[in-house]
């Protein structure tokens, strides 16, 4: 089974489009789906809506080659179909509403002997309690089908190399699904390909990311106390990093995205009682926009027209996502304590609030620059020619990204998150 199935993927975005195209190219019959028909539109039109040029090149090679067509229909005749649909939260609880109206969707054209697989992350639990009884709701038998969880893993910023590449779990519900499942995988994917339950496959998922959360958090944890005892928790980080059993991540303004911020709720919400390890992970990295507005009202009043320039309004470098972006948050909070903000991004291009439309017009006349992701493009950024430019020279680096020395020597007063500071509070041990 492992080349030229009829596969229909349900959901085109970062997920979904990419690994349409793949499978594509690896000799599948690839039927894209998208409820949206803007996507469908644009996508026709050529205008990838993923920005990441290894993702609109793959795609625009399955087009071209047939083995990749679109549809504003779910296909019935599709071998396997694919469901990469959205899994939001709404005040922190999941609305599993396009799992369960896909499912529905793709139980209408199911036969017997047809996989269906679905890579959203979602709750454990999910597969049993949402897709079967979606499937059972429209007559079809899930014992006559296959069914398997195959969460998606790749990182947003290098999605093309690590849907070849990454290790994949592959949970089926019941004997033989996930080898069903694995087929598929292993014709378009280098990585390992294990194979478990749907429960257990759907809590790797999210624990991968919840890990990641929590890492992040002692990680900001460590600035703060570092900032307190006057030393550079970046430095202290990278140190410890040698250690062959250590990996501590970097801290940071907060952490956003549509995937880190979100999958620990569906954890602990699962149990909040023994769950209070994830729970305070995620109110520290909530936190760290608060901790950033405070730096910033430490260095700079609010007084009327005090005003306060952005660098990045991605949620991290070198993407052009804004969505659960700390930067929203920080700028939501300066301007209810009256300071004026601007943000500049060069390569995010939809953000919530309002974008500079050049670096110069975001900084001029401010009091403050604040970098808030550390996107190659502000690397080159020359502190000396935008001087004369600023009201006053303050760089605050909440991500340890732009060289302090080179900005201290042309006249900044710079404060990086987690940094070495000048005035620390000097514990005193009671002898
Ligand atoms: N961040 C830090 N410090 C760090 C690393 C990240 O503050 O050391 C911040 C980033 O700036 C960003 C947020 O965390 O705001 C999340 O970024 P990320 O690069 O950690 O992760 P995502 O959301 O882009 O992708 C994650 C990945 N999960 C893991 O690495 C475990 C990816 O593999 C998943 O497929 C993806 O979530 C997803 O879709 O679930």
């Amino acid at each position: 089974m492992g080349s030229g199935m009829n596969v229909c993927v349900v959901g085109l975005g970062y997920i979904g489009l990419p690994t349409a195209a793949m499978m594509a190219l690896a000799g599948h019959d690839v039927v894209g789906y998208d409820v949206d028909p803007r996507v469908l539109r644009a996508l026709a039109d050529g205008a990838a809506h993923v920005k990441e040029k290894p993702v609109r090149a793959l795609v625009v090679k399955a087009l071209r080659s047939k083995k990749l067509t679109l549809s504003s229909e779910i296909p019935a005749g599709s071998q396997a179909y694919v469901l990469c649909v959205p899994t939001p939260t709404i005040d922190h609880k999941p609305d599993l509403s396009f799992v369960q109206s896909a499912s529905a969707a793709v139980a209408a054209v199911l036969n017997p002997g047809d996989l269906l697989i679905v890579e959203s992350t979602v709750p454990p639990g999910t597969m049993d309690r949402v897709v079967v009884p979606a499937l059972r709701a429209a007559g079809v038998d899930p014992d006559s089908v296959a069914i398997a969880h195959c969460p998606e893993r790749v990182i947003p910023g290098a999605i093309v190399k690590e849907l070849r590449e990454n290790a994949r779990v592959v949970g089926g519900r019941k004997p033989g699904d996930a080898e069903q499942a694995r087929a598929l995988y292993a014709s378009f994917t280098s990585g390992a390909i294990n194979t478990t339950d749907t429960m257990t496959a759907e809590l790797v998922k999210v624990i991968e990311n919840t890990y990641r959360d929590i890492n992040i958090a002692f990680a900001n944890e460590l600035a703060l106390l570092s900032e307190e005892l006057g030393v550079d928790a970046h430095e202290a980080i990278a140190l410890a990093n040698q250690h062959p059993r250590v990996n501590i991540l970097s801290p940071g303004p907060g952490v956003g995205g549509h995937c880190i911020p979100v999958d620990p709720h569906f954890l602990s919400n699962a149990n909040p009682f023994v769950t209070e390890l994830i729970q305070t992970a995620r109110r520290i990295n909530e936190r760290m926009p608060h901790v950033v507005v405070r730096r910033i009202v430490e260095h700079v009043a609010a007084r009327d027209g005090a005003i306060v320039a952005i660098l990045g309004a991605a949620y991290k470098a070198n993407v052009d996502d804004t969505r659960e972006s700390p930067t929203e948050r920080v700028e939501e909070l300066l301007r209810e304590r009256g300071y004026l903000t601007r943000v500049y991004d060069p390569v995010a291009e939809r953000y919530r609030g309002e974008l500079a439309a050049s670096l110069e017009d975001a900084v001029r006349g401010a009091d403050a620059l604040v970098l808030m992701v550390g996107h190659d493009a502000f690397a080159a950024i020359d502190p000396v020619a935008i001087a004369p430019l600023l009201r006053r020279r303050l760089l605050i680096d909440t991500r340890a990204f732009l060289p302090a020395a080179r900005w201290a020597a042309a006249g900044y007063d710079v404060y990086t998150l987690g940094g070495k500071r000048r005035d620390p509070l000097h514990f005193v041990t009671a002898s």
